[in-house]
């Protein structure tokens, strides 16, 4: 996993230029940092095929980072990086990860107050040394208390898009044993949350002290809590700790169903059993002392007079009941999705170019892809005026020309979701549209930074929120809502503006967005990003049941990100999305339908 330890030095990289006031360095950075951090292949591995000539063709990755690379491959340390900490000792990391600081305060702080970690800050913000400072005052000291305490809340948990790609290269490990008989992954991993706490593995095998000695010794094992016939548990070099079941052919169902949790669901499932005079456990279904079901999940579904219930679903929600009743939603499947209109080109400074992106959305088996880049007011982004937008509207009609010529060129499929389901087939180019968008901001006031005739000429529009996400309620959900309104408006990105283990949504009115979005006809985003899967699952829930339209977009601003949208996908089943709740499974006929 040298991908992610030189990924998080770059990002540190970054931070400490901007801290010093160094010009575009960071960006540069941070770009590698992007890259690395979603690059399917291990650096490693590029650098011992191609040395350092293989390691510059990584896009964003340039001579003086390559070196950087190289410099850590074979040392395992990189000077720059080090003489950056020495010159300021502090833990940079935790601190920009508090709502509200950045590299530039994190200076001041340390400067003036000598502050080096979050305890330091903790401990200043409680004292009001902040406040005082220059550039700082009393609103700022209250929101970086805020940072601060939300940090706290989710301290320990891991999000599922941070740690899922290790977790799945395990699994195939484990799989690849051939003392492993049959192999799932169960708890919140399963349910495909967007935190977890530790990772969960069931097996079958007739040999478990071989799997528990390859487990332990997987590669980036750090520590090992504890290793048994029947359970073991370790941590990894990431910091998250994995468990694994060996259990018993025969009652594999039943393991796997209690194992999935989640633990609300089950004690809601289990006092359903008693009600019945059964007894449920992770050994079986039991009247008495006679066996009902244990062998597979289903098996026990049924037993207890209800439907198989998706993992996703099992919050007791609700899932419970409508699944005695027979009426559970048919929410939507991993390969149900046709196209991503939320992605960023070079053109707004994204990793990729609009060819580059197009070939791995039809790697994905995508039928459409929407180019989305960012609009002027998003100056750090490199935002698109009305002149840079009409050139690009040039490129991307001429890149449809070519599409309609030419194939696209087979790769390995990539496996979605907990459930690993293979994606579906890639198509062809032929016939592959590319659509030009772009994902405008709404300003205070609620209008958007691009004026209408140039919005007009777009394929769609997609308005957002990235700037004065602290609004009070019923001026933010005006503001929402104007944009709503706008004639040329057609996809709300991100619509709560919530940064898990970051920053809470902004205050609004949900209820009110979503009347005007029906009025309106405008779609809200679920977003894939895996620090904002937004909308969460309750309002995905809500969303449906005023009947507004949703659609699932990655905000990918690498090629490797389109992947994300499996967590956009498990989110949406999360929140019992159906296929028709969601308008990127439609072809691109009745998908055009749906903007203004
Ligand atoms: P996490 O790890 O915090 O993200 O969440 P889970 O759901 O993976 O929880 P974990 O790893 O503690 O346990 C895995 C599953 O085992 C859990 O989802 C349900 C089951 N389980 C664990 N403890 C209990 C319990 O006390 N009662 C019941 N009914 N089930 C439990
Ligand atoms: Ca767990
Ligand atoms: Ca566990």
């Amino acid at each position: 996993m040298k991908n992610q330890e030189l990924a998080k030095i770059f990002y540190e990289i970054a931070d400490f230029l901007e801290m010093e006031g160094v010009q575009f360095k960071p960006y540069a950075y941070r770009k590698a940092a992007i890259t690395l951090e979603t690059l399917e292949e291990e650096v490693e591995e590029v650098y011992r095929k191609g040395g350092p000539k293989a390691l510059e063709a990584i896009p964003g990755v340039g001579e003086s980072i390559a070196e950087k690379i190289e410099e850590y491959l074979k040392t395992g340390k990189i000077k720059y990086y080090q003489d950056l900490k020495k010159k300021t000792p502090v833990n940079i990391e935790e601190l920009v990860r508090v709502e509200g600081i950045g590299p530039k305060k994190v200076k001041v702080l340390h400067q003036k107050l000598g502050i080096r970690n979050l305890k330091d800050l903790e401990r200043a913000v409680k004292a009001h040394k902040i406040a005082p400072l220059f550039g700082f005052g009393v609103i700022t000291e209250k929101n970086i208390l805020e940072g601060i305490e939300f940090l706290k809340r989710s301290r320990g948990r891991f999000l599922l898009g941070e740690i899922l790609p290790k977790v799945k290269e395990v699994y195939e490990k484990l799989k690849s044993l051939k003392e492993v008989e049959k192999i799932d992954l169960a708890g919140s991993v399963r349910r495909m949350k967007e935190t977890i706490g530790d990772v969960d593995f069931l097996v079958i095998s007739r040999n478990p002290s071989r799997v528990m000695d390859f487990f332990v010794s997987l590669p980036g094992v750090v520590k090992i809590w504890g290793k048994g016939l029947t359970k073991s548990s370790v941590r990894t070099r990431e910091g998250f700790d994995m468990d694994i079941r060996v259990v018993r052919k025969k009652s594999y169902g039943s393991a796997l169903q209690y194992f999935t949790g989640s633990k609300e669901h089950n004690i809601a499932i289990r006092k359903i059993a008693m009600e019945r005079g059964l007894k449920l456990s992770e050994y079986g279904l039991f009247r008495g002392k006679r066996m009902i079901a244990r062998k597979t999940e289903e098996e026990i579904y049924k037993a207890l007079g209800m439907q198989w219930i998706p993992p996703e679903m099992r919050e007791n929600q609700g899932e419970i009941e409508a699944a005695l009743e027979g009426k559970l939603p048919k929410i939507i499947g991993f390969k149900d999705i046709h196209g991503d209109l939320h992605c960023h080109s070079k053109w707004d400074g994204g990793g990729n170019s609009i060819e580059e992106m197009i070939e791995a959305a039809q790697k994905m088996g995508y039928q459409y892809l929407g180019i989305a880049d960012h609009t002027k007011f998003l100056r750090i982004e490199h935002g698109l005026d009305e002149k840079k937008l009409a050139l690009q509207r040039k490129e991307i009609d001429k890149i449809n020309v070519k599409c309609q010529m030419s194939n696209c060129k087979p790769s390995t499929r990539a496996k979605l979701g907990a459930g690993l389901v293979p994606h579906r087939n890639e198509v062809s180019g032929a016939g592959f549209k590319v659509l030009q968008g772009c994902e405008t901001n709404i300003l205070n006031d609620g209008s958007i930074d691009i004026k209408d005739e140039a919005l007009k000429k777009l394929d769609f529009v997609i308005a957002g929120i990235h700037s004065n996400f602290k609004m009070e309620k019923t001026k933010m959900t005006e503001r929402i809502i104007k944009a709503m309104k706008n004639q040329n408006v057609d996809i709300i990105s991100h619509p709560t503006g919530r940064i898990i283990k970051r920053r809470d949504e902004y205050q609004i009115d949900f209820d009110k967005i979503l009347r005007v979005a029906k009025e309106t006809g405008t779609i809200l985003e679920i977003n894939s990003f895996p620090e904002r899967l937004d909308l969460n699952d309750q309002n995905i829930r809500r969303a449906k049941e005023a009947r507004v339209k949703m659609i699932i977009n990655t905000d990918s601003h690498h090629k490797d990100q389109l992947r994300f949208i499996e967590f956009g996908i498990a989110q949406a089943r999360r929140g019992w999305a159906e296929k028709e709740d969601i308008i990127n499974t439609q072809s691109l006929e009745r998908l055009l339908k749906y903007f203004k």
